[in-house]
């Protein structure tokens, strides 16, 4: 049913849980106004950016959006990392000088988002473009929001990306909301891998509830791409169980269209599917949240702890700094490790 190991199941079963935990103490840090920022949640779509990103390989390269959480633990960056950058602390990956997840980590292959939708896919194009002149067989993923398909930055990255044969990962998460705006004043597509034929590359369509299911189709994109076999766009069908972020109340939503999506939460589904194939029991799961919860309350302490930047630091590494440059490629931050 999976190729995936015993301990790699409860590897991402650990990530996903990790995913929501920090989200949920991150909301209690807005609510005592500890976060600079808002918090944008990624509550039920935790399988979809924690299947995709377990299919690249060790030197590949991610660039999320801001509801990527689970992407960006799963390639390695810690919770420490994006606590501290939730509140804009010193010892944050951007020094404090941006929030949520907009920070980037070449030494693990992570790029910051961009917040004009759609501009990471002509970026990454030119990265992948980049690594393959090199003679390095890179795979590139990126994510776009259903609302975000609808604007021409993506449609050029992705069209460049096809031409050129570039292993670069699309996924595309349909969430049913762009902040306000349902699918149907978006798209006339039925779905949206449909826009793959366009371009000329395959298009897949997954349930980005089922982390198994999103894995897979990933995992054969990433082979197929690193063959030299060009870009894939993956769609995955999922919802966004909170407002765009936690100041929205979401109060256009439809409560029993949201109660539906409520019962096919993808962690307690994992969760019975790992218990029905013996690789989970309600011991090994509670060892494994508290293992979670220990390390959130550890870097919630060491966030808490942390100064805010020096004022007099402000205008530093704004613009191309070289000694700041060096430092994020070797993944050192101030706040050491
Ligand atoms: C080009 C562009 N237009 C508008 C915005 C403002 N904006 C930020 S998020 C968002 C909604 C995006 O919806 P979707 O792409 O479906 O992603 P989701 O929030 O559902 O994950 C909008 C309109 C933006 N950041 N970039
Ligand atoms: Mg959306």
């Amino acid at each position: 049913m999976t190729r995936l190991s015993a301990d790699q199941l409860r590897d991402v079963y650990r990530l996903m849980l990790l995913n929501r935990v920090v989200e949920e103490r991150l909301v209690n840090l807005y609510r005592q106004n500890k976060v600079v920022g808002g918090l944008y949640r990624s509550l039920g779509q935790e399988a979809t950016s924690v299947g995709t990103a377990f299919a690249l390989e060790p030197g590949d390269l991610l660039a999320p959006l801001i509801r990527n959480l689970g992407s960006v633990l799963t390639r390695g960056i810690s919770a420490r990392d994006v606590i501290s950058q939730y509140m804009a602390k010193a010892s944050s990956p951007s020094l404090g000088k941006d929030g949520n997840l907009h920070f980037s980590n070449p030494g693990k292959g992570i790029y910051a988002p961009i917040s004009m939708l759609g501009t990471l896919f002509p970026v990454v194009a030119g990265m992948l473009l980049a690594e393959r002149l090199k003679g390095r067989r890179t795979v590139g993923m990126t994510y776009i929001g259903d609302g975000g398909t609808s604007v021409g930055a993506f449609h050029e990255g992705l069209n460049f990306a096809a031409v050129q044969k570039l292993p670069l990962i699309a996924i595309v998460e349909f969430n049913h909301w762009a902040y306000s705006t349902p699918y149907e004043k978006q798209c006339a597509a039925k779905t949206l891998a449909d826009k793959a034929i366009g371009y000329g590359i395959p298009g897949e369509v997954v349930d980005g509830n089922d982390v198994l299911a999103v894995y897979e189709v990933t995992k054969r994109a990433v082979d197929r791409a690193r063959a030299g076999g060009g870009p894939t766009l993956i769609e995955a069908k999922t919802y966004r169980l909170k407002g765009h972020a936690e100041h929205d109340p979401q109060a256009y939503v439809d409560k029993a269209e949201l109660e539906e999506w409520r019962q096919r939460d993808p962690l307690p589904r994992l969760e019975r599917f790992l218990e029905a194939a013996g690789v989970l029991d309600e011991g090994g799961r509670a060892r494994i949240l508290a293992g979670v919860q220990d390390e959130v309350d550890t870097d919630i302490a060491f966030a808490e702890a942390s100064p805010f930047p020096d004022p007099a630091l402000a205008l530093e590494g704004v613009y191309a700094d070289a000694e700041l440059t060096r430092r994020l490629h070797e993944g050192v931050f101030v706040g050491g490790r």
